[in-house]
């Protein structure tokens, strides 16, 4: 009451705890090395100036210099705010117009810069450029997403990742927008709405984020026989990826490449990760969202800072009308693969991505993929999915950036020379400047771009004929006989896992119909995945569901399928060192020399994050405090620890959880001696297996890191069994 209060160039908040403004500053300090603000002066009562010629000055968005920018104008130091404060207006305004609508599917997602490089020639196959000269790169942009969740939602949902590359050719940009999974739910691009809305939060509460794990999906799903293969790949470890680096991308539908003869070949376009293939577990995925819910962008981030560029291999499944026409299913319907012991995939060349964004908002959420960006020489196919999705994705842009010139936005310009009489709208910042904006025109050299038979976009000129028609075709409607195969080709622990993965979802099915439904369908496709199920559910066994085609028992299982049937390795994967005061410095620095040499990489995670003095007196700095850095963010896990050190771990519950996680998510754990007594409390002691190596001597660094290259010690899920 009457106490005058010092006028500041701060806000009161600012000043709450400081006397004087120099207080209050320190953010402004540290940040200023980084970035062009203004520097801090004087102690309080002055605005922060430019302090040299070498650092830029703050302006509006008119670029009018601005004097202060930590206080509006005001009458008097306490007064009214004053409406012609056009800086601060501005600041607000375009703050208060930052988002764009996210996505409608896809929403959640991480993209990155990197190139293509042919190693194989498909002159031959295809006219498309980008195909034909060996060694020749052709620049990419590649967005990794979920689909079901929002922009925030957390990486390790269970759902299919999307892996769509643009690739910035020579003749125009092309998207080749896939999935890590190389089927659809859906045949028929009419019913994408209805899945999406079944699979996205139900509309009354708006919950739950980012699962399928409730009635409205399964309900929809189980009224839809024909999602019945897709269903076993996402309740497969497929849909909970260790990392984008560690999984497939499949372009999905059938295409066509042209070539210069006019010659048309299908072809299903595959992507190979040069790390091989790993996924987590469905409880480590849990506790990586609440860990690091940004798990997967950072793995990427981190690797390509790093220099470990992640690389897939594009291949090709190449095949004619003849292969087309005797396949046992049609070559249209996206809900098929075709297996690769019937189609070899070859392999053309290589994707390396090598660069970060530079900004988040600019590159990954203005990229605006679309499947008919296509490319002379590539071509279209009459998969119904394909057909609708040409449609949606230039829709889709439109309501997301705005403006039909989105196609001017860095990320989406074509890195090729355009030339169009295409004008105006929002945004336009690249209106022709000739004297003709329409065609045909007798301006001569004046007339701007004309069309070109010979080097233009041609369509394959198929035949088609037939009624009008809404039927689909009798060829889509065996919906369980590739379901049947894909469960077939799993390893007996990625089965164990469908089953687990579907009992955990409908479990969280409220309607016992609904579960009985998806059950009805399981039994179509197997008898003992079914049981597994139906138990698991406590669930009285339902008759199977009316199949419109019988389930071909006889197509035999697909090696590549299993992710377990691929070659492993641990190079890029990370260990997880958790260290002590007293830890044995050499033993430590022969795990990290390991670890480095097979191109992979460790953090240590330790009681403080300041780190941890070894037994030679060293100070090691620590990546992660062991609450902030749980075993399930590595992939293995060494505890190095000294007799004395351990104390500070057995009394930790963060540390406890750290050994009985790992243990029960089946890694690879090296352990010193000393490190026993955490063991015990983590109550792993007495089931210790080939997977927990003692690390007794420096020598036993190397073999361990060697033996984590199997990545998991699957035996011992059979004991703990964590799910069902
Ligand atoms: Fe998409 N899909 N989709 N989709 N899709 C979108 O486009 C759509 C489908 C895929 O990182 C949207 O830009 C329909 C299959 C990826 O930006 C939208 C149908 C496959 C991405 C859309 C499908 C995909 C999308 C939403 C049924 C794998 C993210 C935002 C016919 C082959 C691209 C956007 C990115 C995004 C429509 C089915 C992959 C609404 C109508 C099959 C990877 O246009």
């Amino acid at each position: 009451m009457g106490s005058k209060r010092k006028p500041s160039s701060f806000g009161e908040s600012a000043m709450a705890n400081a006397g004087k403004s120099q207080a209050a500053q320190p953010d402004l300090a540290a940040a200023e090395t980084e970035m062009s603000y203004a520097q801090p002066q004087g102690d309080g009562g002055e605005t922060h100036q430019t302090a040299n010629a070498a650092v830029e000055t703050l302006t509006t968005q008119q670029g009018i210099p601005v004097s202060d920018d930590q206080n509006t104008l005001r009458i008097g130091a306490r007064g009214p705010s004053l409406i012609e404060d056009f800086h601060f207006r501005e600041k607000i305004f375009h703050f208060d117009h930052e988002r764009i609508p996210e996505r409608v599917v896809h929403a959640r997602g991480f993209g990155v810069h990197g190139y293509f490089e042919l190693t194989k020639s498909l002159a031959d196959m295809t006219r498309a450029d980008l195909f034909q000269r060996v060694g020749e790169q052709t620049p990419v942009f590649v967005r990794f997403s979920t689909v079901a969740g929002s922009k925030g939602s957390a990486d390790l949902a269970r759902d299919v990742r999307g892996f769509a590359v643009k690739f910035y050719t020579k003749e125009g940009n092309w998207d080749l927008v896939g999935n890590n999974i190389p089927v659809f739910f859906i045949q028929d691009a009419i019913k994408f709405p209805d899945l999406i809305h079944a699979a996205k939060p139900e509309p009354d509460r708006g919950f739950p984020q980012a699962q399928t794990a409730h009635d409205n999906f399964w309900d929809f799903v189980s009224l839809s026989p024909e999602s019945f293969h897709m269903i076993m790949w996402i309740m497969s470890d497929r849909a909970i990826p260790r990392s984008f680096r560690f999984m497939e991308g499949f372009g999905v539908h059938s295409f066509r490449f042209i070539n210069a003869e006019g010659k048309s070949t299908f072809v299903k376009f595959h992507w190979k990760p040069k790390l091989g293939l790993q996924s987590v577990l469905w409880n480590e995925a849990v506790k990586i969202n609440g860990a690091d819910p940004d798990f997967h962008r950072r793995d990427l981030w981190d690797a390509i800072k790093g220099g470990h560029f992640p690389e897939w291999e594009l291949g090709l499944q190449l095949f004619d009308d003849a292969f087309a026409e005797r396949f046992e299913f049609d070559i249209l319907d996206s809900t098929k693969i075709i297996p690769e012991e019937q189609v070899p995939v070859q392999i053309v060349g290589r994707l390396v991505l090598d660069r970060t964004v530079d900004n988040f908002f600019a590159e990954t959420e203005q990229v605006a993929f679309c499947t008919q960006n296509m490319v002379p020489g590539i071509d279209f196919s009459d998969d119904p999915l394909l057909q609708g999705r040409n449609f949606s994705y230039l829709d889709t842009q439109l309501k997301r950036l705005g403006s039909p010139n989105f196609t001017h936005l860095p990320v989406n310009a074509p890195r090729c020379p355009m030339a169009h009489f295409q004008q105006d709208g929002h945004m336009a910042m690249k209106n022709p400047k000739a004297r003709a904006n329409y065609e045909p025109n007798s301006w001569g050299a004046l007339g701007g771009p004309r069309e070109n038979p010979e080097r233009g976009f041609t369509s394959f000129p198929e035949e088609v004929a037939g009624p009008k028609t809404r039927l689909r075709s009798e060829s889509f409607a065996d919906h369980y006989s590739q379901a049947r195969q894909f469960f077939i080709s799993q390893a007996p622990i990625e089965r164990k896992h469908i089953g687990d993965a579907l009992t955990f979802e409908l479990s969280k099915c409220e309607r016992p119909d609904i579960r009985a439904r998806v059950v009805s369908h399981l039994l179509n496709i197997d008898v003992a995945l079914a049981t597994r199920v139906a138990d698991g559910l406590r669930l009285e066994m339902p008759d199977p569901a009316k199949a419109a085609r019988p389930t071909r028992q006889e197509l035999p299982p697909s090696a590549p399928l299993s992710i377990l049937a691929r070659p492993k390795s641990f190079a890029g994967r990370k260990l997880g060192i958790l260290a002590t005061d007293g830890a044995d410095a050499k033993l430590l620095k022969a795990l990290i020399e390991a670890v480095e040499k097979i191109g992979a990489v460790y953090e240590i995670v330790a009681p403080h994050i300041g780190g941890v003095v070894l037994d030679d007196g060293a100070m090691q700095p620590a990546a992660q405090k062991i609450d902030g850095g749980p075993s399930v963010l590595y992939d293995a896990v060494a505890i190095v620890a000294s007799e004395t050190g351990v104390a500070d771990l057995v009394g930790d519950a963060a540390a406890r959880d750290f050994a009985s996680d790992a243990f029960a998510h089946c890694k690879f754990i090296g352990f010193t001696q000393s490190a026993t007594p955490l063991l015990e409390k983590a109550g792993v002691a007495d089931a210790l297996d080939e997977a927990c190596i003692q690390l007794a001597t420096v020598k036993d660094a190397a073999a361990f890191v060697a033996a984590c290259a199997e990545l998991r010690y699957w035996p011992r899920e059979l004991t703990v069994d964590l799910d069902a």
